[in-house]
């Protein structure tokens, strides 16, 4: 396997007729190359291509690459050195032009090229049996030329293993500074003092959160530094790729969206940017034409490019992608601010492994106040469910750095902030054109640079605010454009997993996703692996979380207590509806399961509303021993959603070791000390599995 993957690429390095482009067309392997040996100016790598997709998986260099690599690359370099010297048939065929003084020409230009792969070899290399091995070859030869060659070699690894590691601490000391002197509203990230006349529905209908508050904070607002305290101390590259920041907006308010270039301009380093490409999808506000124009003549490093007509999230994207010409970019989103140091992390990753796509952790700017703080949860995977709704999951333990601010594997970004290699961008093929609009995006180009051969992390030391909104304050043309999308996402890249999807989503199966060959070709061609493959590496854990399967429920059907033969009943399937007695439907002889008495007590061990196949993402939610029930959001956590359904027909919420009691005559269900005489906490499930249910209460006396 590894011998194959060797023998393509050696094969790839000897190819000599490739075109000598720009350098954007660098493979990882010269990037890598060239970071490590800084002073390499002319481009001897140029040729040094791996096919894509087969580029081999370099260790991050601060370590000793592990044995099998430094073999790799060893053969690799060694195969290189000698192949001028050795020269085949497409250098030297009957046909060929090349006179004899040209193929010296080429054969000293060779030489410099060796002098700097080999100086890089030795850097990577303490293997002295390889390198021994690479001598003899060199002296078999038998050329002064050769012997001359060598010894400058010699000469320059002595200079190049003096000079100090090629990493530094990016922060900007005076800016970290400035910033800390900040005072006034919403500064340091603090929450704005709203009064009631600034919570009206105007303020939040335009953006979806309140924009009177973005525009009284300032454009160049501090935000509190709230990485993990590792991250002060680390060094990156001092060779970092740049990057074209892209950012993409449909009618932005102007506070936020200029909020947003500030805090990329003023936190990132200067020569890191080579530009920030504003993409308008189509807006109409007056303020986003001349006046955004005219505002951002003062930063000659931002473009505007706007589309003719609306394209949707996902082509306004590749748009700005399109014309990029920085080495790594950036997408953001137009409400966003930028933490300090927040570009370095993530272009260290890249140049470390160009098919890495980093995404840095999105911080909360509250909609209603701009107070600015970590997600719940702070650093988690991407993952999701099996209607296609992104999660997120705990990191696993086997996962798990000594350092928590290290970057981790994650198996699906959570959509717009992300740095990939721009190469590798389109290598991959971009974004597939074929989604409409909005959604699924982020799955297609997750389960891509996972399936073809690249990897994805988050990083925990760059950090960037996102305005979560309130509510989507357009209107997104086309309204099936996302199940369409993820139907083609499932129908590309998830094999035979897409079934899960259709069985909780029955309406997909049927829908046309428009024509994918394109899409299924650029998937064969990168020889990409499969989505089994993807769920037993990658996403591994995710099942843990989100079975494709769902395992039996332990009890399911109407809920009916043994003293006044009511029912439990909910009148409404949403957050914060109480839970009430009412005449059992079932009694009323109405039929079907589509009423509010059908609950199921499911693997999770929680109690949600819905039959079995069918539940509602609502559960029996209690927050002390005399608190009502009542329906709230599904957390899936255990806590305080977490019930044991007892050999005495109690509801017992462990948590606040208290059962679900009910008064016939208010209709009132309720948290009570438990009293297992008491009939009115007594309850019958229409269905138990007592197989499941044995093996909830295993650990239960009762
Ligand atoms: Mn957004």
């Amino acid at each position: 396997m590894k011998g194959i993957d060797l023998h393509v690429w050696m094969w790839s390095g000897l190819e000599d007729k490739r075109p000598r482009t720009k350098s954007r067309n660098h493979t990882g392997l010269m990037k890598r190359l060239n970071t490590f040996c800084p002073t390499t100016t002319h481009s001897p790598l140029d040729s040094v291509s791996p096919p894509g997709g087969r580029s081999p998986p370099l260790s991050p260099p601060q370590s000793l690459p592990p044995p099998a690599t430094a073999l790799r690359l060893s053969l690799l370099l060694h195969h290189r050195l000698f192949a001028p010297l050795e020269p085949g048939p497409e250098r030297f065929s009957p046909g060929s032009s090349a006179s004899f003084p040209a193929v010296m020409r080429r054969r000293q230009k060779r030489l410099l090229q060796l002098s700097a792969l080999a100086l890089c070899a030795l850097l990577f290399l303490p293997n002295v049996g390889l390198w021994a091995l690479y001598r003899d070859r060199v002296f078999d030869t038998g050329s002064t030329e050769n012997t001359a060659a060598l010894d400058r070699l010699e000469a320059l690894n002595v200079a190049a293993v003096r000079e100090a590691p090629p990493r530094i601490d990016w922060h900007d000391y005076d800016a970290i500074k400035w910033d800390a002197a900040r005072s006034g509203n919403g500064e340091q990230g603090k929450a704005f003092p709203l009064s009631d006349a600034d919570r009206v529905d105007q303020a939040y209908r335009e953006n979806g959160f309140n924009i009177y508050v973005s525009d009284r904070i300032s454009l160049n607002r501090s935000l509190p530094d709230i990485r993990h305290h590792n991250c002060g101390q680390k060094l990156y590259w001092e060779k970092l790729p740049n990057s074209s920041v892209i950012i993409p907006f449909h009618n932005e308010g102007w506070s936020s969206l200029l909020r947003t270039v500030h805090s990329v301009l003023n936190r990132s380093p200067p020569q890191l940017i080579h530009e920030v490409i504003l993409v308008d999808d189509f807006s109409d506000k007056e303020h986003l034409k001349g006046a955004l124009e005219e505002y951002m003549q003062r930063f000659p490093k931002v473009r505007i490019l706007r589309t003719k007509k609306r394209e949707g999230l996902i082509r306004t994207r590749l748009l700005g992608a399109a014309a990029a010409s920085g080495q790594v970019i950036t997408f953001l989103d137009s409400h966003c601010e930028a933490n300090v140091n927040w570009l370095p992390p993530l272009l260290d990753r890249i140049a470390t492994n160009r098919k890495t796509i980093v995404c840095p952790m999105i911080d909360v700017i509250d909609h209603d106040h701009f107070g600015y703080e970590t997600q719940a949860g702070d650093a988690m995977r991407g993952a999701f469910d099996w209607e296609m709704y992104y999660k997120r999951i705990p990191i696993p333990p086997e996962l798990q750095h000594d350092d928590p601010s290290e970057p981790f594997e994650s198996p699906v970004m959570a959509g717009g902030l992300f740095a990939v290699d721009r190469s590798w961008f389109w290598e991959l093929g971009g974004y597939d054109t074929g989604l409409e609009i909005w959604g699924g995006e982020q799955y297609e180009i997750s389960f891509k640079v996972w399936m073809c051969g690249g990897r994805m992390e988050d990083v925990p030391c760059s950090r960037v605010g996102h305005i979560y909104r309130k509510y989507v304050p357009y209107k997104v043309p086309g309204g099936v454009s996302l199940a369409r999308n993820l139907k083609r996402v499932a129908e590309v890249w998830m094999d035979e997993y897409a079934e899960y999807i259709y069985q909780r989503r029955p309406e997909y199966r049927h829908l046309s996703a428009g024509d994918m060959t394109g899409q299924k070709e650029l998937r064969a061609k990168l020889n990409c692996k499969n989505f089994r493959w993807f769920m037993k590496e990658v996403a591994w854990d995710l099942p843990k979380h989100y079975p494709p399967v769902e395992p039996p429920a332990a009890a399911w059907g109407e809920i009916r207590n043994v003293a006044s033969g009511l029912c439990l009943e909910t009148k409404h399937l949403v957050s914060g509806s109480p839970i009430r007695l009412d005449t059992c439907v079932r009694g009323r002889a109405e039929t079907g399961w589509g009423h509010g008495q059908v609950f199921t007590f499911g693997w999770r061990e929680d109690i949600r509303a819905g039959d079995p196949l069918h539940t509602k993402k609502v559960c029996f939610d209690a927050v002390s021993h005399n608190s009502p029930v009542t329906l709230y959001d599904c957390h899936g956590m255990k806590g305080n959603q977490l019930w044991r359904y007892r050999k005495d027909l109690s509801l017992f919420h462990p948590v606040s070791s208290s059962c679900i009691d009910s008064s016939p005559t208010e209709r009132r269900v309720f948290m009570n000390t438990c009293d297992p005489q008491s009939q009115s906490q007594h309850w019958v499930f229409e269905r138990t599995n007592a197989t499941v249910l044995d093996h909830f209460n295993r650990d239960d006396p009762h």
